[in-house]
């Protein structure tokens, strides 16, 4: 069974490294004003992501993996996402940034030591292959991709950190489609070092034969979609769909706009530009990729369905963890856009290093990817280590997510990884490619 492995506690603790320099790196540019602020009802104000990130730590490695009590119960109750939702956490007493910087030191300086001398052969499954070290570097690195969506809602002075990479400029025009044939993969994994609750367990699932479009669909196909009536027209679209798209005037993916006719710009964290025809189209909802698919003759793709075009290779019968394999993906290396080192999404197909055996390009980075599906479990789900992380979503209220985007650090996400969010929401890195049955 792939996976990622358990890592040294040398490499484990140069990644904390890494996840901290990089959360302060975002930060950076932020004033007190903008930190404390609420810049959207459905986000944190950025200071309560710091605090909860260090809090977070300072629960699972500290009092939960190895007993410690923890400093602070004030904060552990502030802190906790299940106590308090969004909207309230502006009028909580948050830690401000000295005192957080002050916080999260002290929780870190107190892991390093715990970790020098953790077992992490032992039995206690939080413990065994440092799957907790592993679940805290992951937390940390989603909260990173939330403080970024919450920087692209900021209004105001725009955001606009040194960007870390080039990005390559050639792109695959968008319209062909890779063939999947019919037939069982293995979908899910039992990783139990990297692997979160809800990708176990690894099961058989039969997939019938589909097609899936090689990349990601792009802003100018888009651009027909909206040209052609697209949000015009109520066949299109899903009842719920039609409702939210009417009730907000919705008529072109967030932050899109146009100057005159047939020409769109857009706004990137606070700054505009013009769209990028050959990139892939970002910030719709969930009701759009649908409407989208609808008017192509098409359809979003299910879990699985992506799952197994991203990682199962046909000619051996395994599957990968990447869609090019088990290799670990570093910044810039040629087969994805991950790790927010660029701060934008490449032009489609722009990695053709990166293809999955069926050929699939950009699966992983670049854009999260929309799917058909409501959030399950699967079977023989048990949510471990609390039932918040996943159990509590499952249902119909949340549409599933996959691959990751330009904003997701390298560690945090994998071909098994699960990412949800309600069907209108459109502050996510996201965007869709499209199936067809065979
Ligand atoms: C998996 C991205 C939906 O941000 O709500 C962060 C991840 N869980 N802290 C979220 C998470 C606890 C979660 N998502
Ligand atoms: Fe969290």
């Amino acid at each position: 069974m792939e996976t990622r492995g358990a890592v040294s506690k040398e490499v484990l603790v140069g990644l904390l490294e890494e996840a901290r320099e990089r959360t302060r790196f975002l930060l950076k540019g932020i004033s007190r004003e903008d930190l404390l602020a609420q810049h959207d009802p459905i986000m944190s104000p950025p200071i309560w992501d710091y605090g909860h990130i260090g809090n977070y730590e300072e629960l699972w490695l500290l009092k939960e993996a190895h007993g410690r009590e923890l400093s602070d119960r004030e904060l552990y109750d502030m802190y906790d996402a299940s106590l308090h939702p969004r909207e309230e956490r502006p009028s909580l007493n948050l830690l401000m940034r000295d005192d957080a910087d002050v916080y999260l030191d002290a929780v870190r300086r107190t892991v390093l030591e715990t970790l020098e001398k953790a077992d992490l052969d032992s039995d206690d499954p939080l413990l065994r292959s440092g799957f907790v070290y592993n679940m805290i570097l992951q937390h940390e690195a989603q909260h990173n991709e939330t403080l970024l969506q919450t920087f692209g809602l900021m209004r105001g002075r725009g955001y606009r950190p040194e960007s870390l990479v080039e990005l390559p400029k050639g792109s695959t025009p968008y319209g062909e489609m890779v063939h999947v044939p019919g037939g069982e993969f293995v979908m899910g994994t039992d990783d139990r070092a990297w692997a979160l609750d809800n990708e176990r367990n690894a099961h058989a699932v039969d997939v019938p034969g589909f097609l899936l479009d090689k990349t990601p669909v792009t802003n100018a196909a888009y651009a027909a979609f909206i040209e052609d009536g697209g949000y015009t027209n109520r066949e299109l679209w899903d009842g719920a769909g039609w409702e939210y798209i009417k009730e907000e005037n919705i008529a072109a993916p967030k932050h899109w706009y146009q100057p005159e006719p047939h020409s769109w710009w857009t706004v990137r964290f606070g700054f505009d530009e013009p769209v990028d025809p050959n990139g892939p189209v970002v910030h719709v909802s969930w009701f759009e990729a649908d409407a989208y698919a609808r008017w192509a003759g098409k359809r979003l793709p299910t879990e699985a369905e992506w799952e197994k075009a991203a990682s199962w290779d046909p000619t051996t019968g395994t599957k990968r963890l990447y869609p090019w394999g088990d290799e670990a993906p570093r910044g810039g290396d040629g087969r994805a856009n991950l790790d927010a080192l660029a701060f934008r999404p490449a032009p489609v197909g722009a990695y053709p290093d990166g293809a999955s055996a069926y050929g699939a390009l950009g699966m992983v980075g670049d854009v999260w990817e929309w799917t058909a599906s409501d959030f399950r479990a699967y079977p023989g789900f048990e949510a471990f280590p609390y039932r918040e992380y996943s159990e509590v979503f499952f249902g119909p209220d949340f549409k599933m997510l996959r691959g990751g985007s330009w904003a997701t650090r390298p560690w945090a996400v994998r071909n098994t990884f699960r990412n949800w969010d309600y069907p209108i929401r459109r502050q996510l890195f996201v965007g869709f490619r499209c199936a067809k049955d065979a």
